[in-house]
């Protein structure tokens, strides 16, 4: 597959992109199956497969494999630790965890997972993960200090980090799973302040809310709860604004 990142950014310039964030431990390979194969999937640009608590690499492999055969977007490593990783898979964020207290999420797991992702040929987005306000499991397991959402000039502070240590994405992570997405006018303050593409996550089940991050520059937007409760996904899909279904798939 050509250079995921640079597609993405190509797309980009049509649309906010939406990525679909399969957790292995919630998707079995045929539900994976199921999902990927609904034409409302044409909603997505990428799948995300990955969890704060996955731990085998079998699941995750099963998983990659299943979306590779049934669709043609990039499907990305969102991993947690090293036994995330896939080979089978096209990219994977290659996260450092900027606000964790720990060495062990900023640069220490990725100093032993360089080498094996060299190995398996994939390609190694750089991404800056900063995790704020509830965090949910992500928070907790990466030992996160989670930045308070009013406190948006700390997030600005850690985005300009970020592109000054070279990152080629930020992930702002309000936690999966929670009840308050991150602030627009967060979303709208690190778009001001810095031009690294931006992906936001946690908490997104609306239509409102993604066109709203759209128009305050968010790039991509991370949506797993959602697909993991068919009543809420049908919902969804059912309240999707036409243009979605007329952008033109892989
Ligand atoms: C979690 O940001 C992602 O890492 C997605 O969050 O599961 O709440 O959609 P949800």
């Amino acid at each position: 597959m050509a250079n995921v990142l640079n597609t993405l950014i190509e797309r980009r310039k049509n649309k906010v992109l939406m990525f679909a964030l399969l957790d292995p431990d919630k998707f079995s390979p045929d539900k994976a199956k199921q999902l990927a194969s609904r034409k409302e999937m044409g909603f997505f640009d990428a799948f995300l497969v990955g969890g704060s608590t996955t731990i085998w690499q079998d699941r995750v492999d099963s998983i990659v494999r299943t979306l590779k055969e049934n669709t043609d977007k990039p499907v990305i490593i969102f991993p947690s630790s090293i036994s995330n990783l896939s080979p089978y898979a096209d990219a994977v964020l290659f996260l450092s965890l900027l606000n964790s207290s720990s060495t062990f999420y900023v640069i220490d797991q990725q100093f032993q997972a360089a080498p094996i992702i060299r190995k398996m040929g994939l390609e190694a987005i750089s991404t800056a993960y900063i995790i704020m306000g509830d965090g949910g499991t992500a928070g907790y397991v990466g030992h996160a200090r989670p930045i308070p959402y009013d406190k948006p000039e700390l997030v600005e502070a850690y985005a300009l980090a970020a592109e000054y240590l070279g990152f080629k994405l930020i992930y702002l992570e309000g936690g999966s799973g929670v009840r308050t997405p991150i602030r627009l006018e967060i979303i709208k303050r690190v778009k001001k302040i810095t031009h690294v593409p931006l992906i936001v996550g946690g908490g997104i089940r609306d239509w409102k809310y993604i066109k709203s991050l759209e128009e305050c520059g968010a790039d991509g937007v991370v949506i797993g709860n959602l697909l993991e409760n068919e009543n809420e996904f049908e919902n969804f899909i059912s309240q999707s604004p036409r243009e979605r279904s007329e952008i033109k798939p892989f």
